[in-house]
């Protein structure tokens, strides 16, 4: 490789000239793998052969001393998408192509409904639903509480808040799990059968606290019950599903495949959620996706808006390529992310295909990008009413 990260953008320039633009976005940490990059990994890339992707991901997971975590695995997960998207412009294929070939016509979606109250949670959903989507998370208020972590009085895309610190919320967990189930259900009762509705608890329960969730949601059906303890935790999971059928779906926080393991091999989730910019690129994200694969657990990415288009890109072209890929979320953009980063995916009525174009079909419009800049983004922090934190 000629350069590596040599510009604003993170993007990966080959000695003939072909860019490969990898995402390596952490919300709320953003410089750290700006820096992680930049200081320990750009230098390296410097003189290496783009075509040895899996020796690329090696030399930097395994030849660095202090392994994994959030930082080191976008830092490797960038990298390792500008290389595959380098590999696809240089062969004229997509990316998909390159990881063996379609499995599946097309990757399904979920969005995201969140409302205040029940009615304004409804309007959401009936757009949703106007829209073509058949799977839809619910999100909303919570009686006695100021704010809930997601849902938002008004418009929004995204939990951060651009400020230069936090701001802080209050969450009574008892309140929570009082008014969540008789909530899915009124939203049910709304859509009918057939409809797939999925909720995320935000990693906030104690495992008896998410138990009782999960069996009061039971006459619901949900597709999943998200985060439902704190991710470490695999012994909260394994008392919720000792105790309910509601399927678990876990794993955003997730960087590597060791940090899912048994909760993959012991069966105690149903869907795995790791993103592929989180989770060391596409290479890594397939090992846990084949781990996933032999223990009956599906992949289902983590796709908010701070994940960009091009690791949303990335995440298709491997879901269009690997059988157990449940599904994709897909937050949405605002219209000057979609203005930013011009994309061959779509995204229609439920389905995101990822298009035909070679590597990830994802481009950079410097112009705009330039006129833009950085500013600190976090999403609030939780208390208890004692003043505790949450776990999250
Ligand atoms: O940065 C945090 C967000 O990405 C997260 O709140 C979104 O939980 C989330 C989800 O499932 O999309
Ligand atoms: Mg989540």
């Amino acid at each position: 490789m000629h350069s590596a990260s040599d510009n604003d953008w993170s993007a990966i320039t080959t000695a003939d000239d072909l860019v490969g633009l990898g995402d390596a976005t952490v919300n709320d940490r953003e410089l750290s793998v700006a820096s992680y990059l930049r200081d320990h990994i750009a230098p390296l890339l410097i003189g290496r052969d783009p075509v040895r992707i899996e020796n690329a991901w090696q030399y930097f997971y395994r030849g660095a001393y202090w392994r994994r975590g959030p930082i080191t695995m976008a830092a490797i997960g960038g990298v390792d998408m500008a290389l595959w998207n380098i590999l696809g412009r240089r062969t004229g294929q997509p990316v998909y192509q390159l990881l063996g070939g379609r499995v599946r016509d097309h990757v399904t979606t979920y969005r995201h409904a969140f409302g205040w109250d029940l009615p304004a949670l409804l309007e959401q959903v009936d757009e949703h639903l106007d829209a073509g989507y058949t799977h839809i998370r619910v999100q909303s208020g919570v009686p006695g509480l100021d704010t809930v972590y997601g849902v938002s009085r008004q418009e929004a895309y995204e939990p951060a808040g651009r400020a230069p610190r936090p701001t802080e919320e209050t969450f009574d967990a008892d309140a929570y799990v009082r008014h969540v189930p008789g909530l899915i259900a009124a939203v049910r009762e709304h859509v009918g059968g057939d409809i797939a509705l999925l909720h995320d608890a935000h990693h906030r329960l104690t495992g008896v606290q998410a138990a009782r969730l999960g069996k009061a949601l039971e006459p619901s059906n949900l597709y999943w019950l998200e985060d439902v303890t704190p991710a470490e935790d695999a012994e909260a999971l394994r008392l919720v599903r000792q105790h309910t059928t509601t399927p678990l779906a876990i794993g955003e926080v997730f960087n590597t495949v060791w940090d899912c393991q048994r909760l993959i091999e012991e069966r105690l989730i149903d869907y795995i959620r790791c993103a592929v910019v989180h989770a060391g690129g596409i290479s890594h994200a397939r090992t846990i996706f084949a781990l996933a694969s032999v223990h009956g657990v599906q992949a289902a990415p983590h796709g908010p808006s701070d994940v960009s288009p091009i690791a949303l890109a990335a995440s298709l072209h491997l879901g269009a390529a690997t059988h157990n890929f449940a599904i994709q979320e897909y937050m949405g953009y605002p219209d000057l992310v979609h203005e930013a980063f011009p994309h061959a995916w779509t995204c229609d009525a439920g389905v995101l295909p990822p298009g035909d174009e070679p590597g990830l079909g994802v481009s950079l419009n410097e112009d705009l990008l330039r006129s833009e800049h950085y500013e600190t983004a976090y999403p609030p922090v939780a208390r208890r009413r004692d003043g505790t934190l949450t776990d999250w």
